[in-house]
């Protein structure tokens, strides 16, 4: 290209970046956030809050007709919060893609499960980039929010745009920024939790951080995606190992005949150099016991064996196993059976006060329990009903305390707020707390995991 018109081109893109910067810096630029869940949802309603005009692009209609309707399905998105953005037209759901020619920005907030294979499923990820391509622009802002393997968003979004001549930084530019929700944290939301984003280019992190900016209280700019997709995996793997850590220390402790959780206290005690974690049944929800695959499965393609990781989600995946063990042993105490016993599990979603039942360990807990011969029964006051390996539609009993002492035992897996812990205790014939749920109150019927049978 001659001289001259590489400068004029030069001028070209400078002038498109500095105008999209200004729409940006003043609410003028249109958002659209692709994926409504439980990420895409409440930073829809964030952004539109702020003062931007934002596009909601959800292929499942049922989401958009709810939205419409200023009906949340998401918890943490309460009702009137979504009805003053759908009221004053800020937030605008639709399933018509074609609007991405309309937007200055679209922010990228569809699943990253697994495969059958346990391998990352990317098909969301290439399903909504060719989306994007089919009405692809000049001067679009593209951020992809979605948990995954470092590399992602250069393979699957710059080298596929790259194909239709789009030079990234220049015609049009790319971030990655991982989300941080904390289901149910009330403490923490998406507005005042730090968020991490990072640009293919310089300029890409400026526009990026420029709408960011405008929404969360803290950014944190880095160098590039990949850093803010490893970082993303790297708190969770984390947090994975570290569960992982305590389950093993819980079955430890038990075998030593030492209570885990009154170890747990001590340690707490050091006010550096220590961070709390507790045992539990197993790990659920949508990040924990999917994202550190994600990692693992990058380590493997680049023939390095991550053994943490791995290690991680084997004690993890046991740890159903390890409740079913203890409810025996405790049954085996007062001369019950597994296979003759009733049993009432409390607690059927991943952690407390949450309605989400995705890979809630109380789900394999309460399939280990039937195929052992027991009568199980749950209640959940967050899920009305599951459904079994078999495809059977169990529904949540409702829980009356008197009625406790018709069960051999009462095994508490999620330590939901609402429960009376003391009503449990006074009416059940034995518990299994794996979650120290009954901390403070002392009774011969309560068997803990992590410490010996009394
Ligand atoms: N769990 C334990 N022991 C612990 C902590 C957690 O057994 O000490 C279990 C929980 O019961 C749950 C699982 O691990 O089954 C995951 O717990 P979580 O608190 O990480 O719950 P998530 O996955 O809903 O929230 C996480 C975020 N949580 C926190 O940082 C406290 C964080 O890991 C991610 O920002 C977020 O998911 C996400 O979306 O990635």
């Amino acid at each position: 290209m001659h001289l001259k018109t590489r400068k004029k081109e030069a001028i070209k893109i400078r002038t498109s970046i500095y105008n999209i910067l200004k729409k940006i810096q003043n609410y003028e630029a249109k958002i659209g956030i692709i994926g409504l869940g439980y990420v895409g949802l409440p930073f829809s309603i964030e952004i539109a809050k702020a003062g931007y005009e934002v596009f909601g692009l959800d292929i499942d209609q049922f989401k958009i007709i709810r939205l419409l309707a200023s009906d949340s399905y998401i918890g943490d998105v309460n009702w009137s919060d979504l009805d003053k953005v759908i009221k004053n037209g800020k937030f605008n759901p639709t399933s018509d893609f074609s609007i991405i020619k309309e937007l200055d920005a679209v922010i990228i907030c569809v699943p990253t499960p697994l495969t059958k294979s346990r391998e990352p499923d990317m098909s969301y990820i290439i399903s909504t980039v060719e989306q994007i391509k089919k009405y692809m622009h000049k001067g679009l802002l593209i951020i992809l929010e979605s948990t995954t393997y470092p590399g992602t968003t250069e393979e699957l979004i710059e080298n596929e745009l790259a194909k239709m001549e789009y030079r990234v930084g220049e015609d049009y530019f790319l971030c990655f920024s991982p989300e941080r929700i904390d289901p149910g944290n009330k403490q923490y939301n998406i507005k005042n939790i730090p968020k991490v984003i990072g640009g293919t280019t310089s300029k890409c992190t400026e526009l990026g951080a420029a709408l960011y900016n405008n929404v969360i209280d803290k950014l944190v700019t880095v160098s590039s995606p990949k850093v803010a997709e490893m970082s993303k995996l790297l708190e969770n793997t984390f947090r994975s190992i570290n569960i992982a850590f305590i389950n093993e220390m819980a079955m430890l402790c038990d075998r030593l005949g030492i209570d885990i959780w009154e170890t747990i206290e001590a340690a707490s005690s050091k006010p550096f150099g220590y961070m709390r974690f507790t045992p539990g049944p197993g790990i659920g929800g949508h990040c924990i016991p999917i994202d550190p695959m994600y990692l693992s499965w990058k380590a493997k393609d680049s023939n390095f064996n991550s053994r943490f990781i791995e290690l991680a989600q084997e004690v993890n995946k046991n740890m159903p196993s390890y409740v079913l063990n203890k409810v025996g042993e405790a049954l085996n105490n007062v001369n019950k059976i597994i296979s003759s016993s009733k049993i009432l599990i409390l607690g059927m979603v991943y952690k407390p006060d949450v309605d989400d039942l995705r890979e809630s360990p109380s789900l394999e807990i309460y399939e280990l329990l039937q195929k052992n011969g027991a009568l199980v029964q749950f209640n959940d006051p967050y899920a009305k009903k599951i459904i079994d390996q078999e495809g059977n539609h169990i529904l949540s009993i409702d829980l009356n305390y008197n009625d406790l002492m018709r069960y051999d035992c009462i095994l508490l897996l999620t330590n939901h707020e609402s429960y009376n812990y003391n009503e449990i205790v006074k009416n059940a014939n034995l518990i299994i707390d794996t979650r120290n749920a009954f901390k403070g109150i002392n009774s011969s019927k309560i068997i803990k995991i992590g410490a010996p049978l009394l």
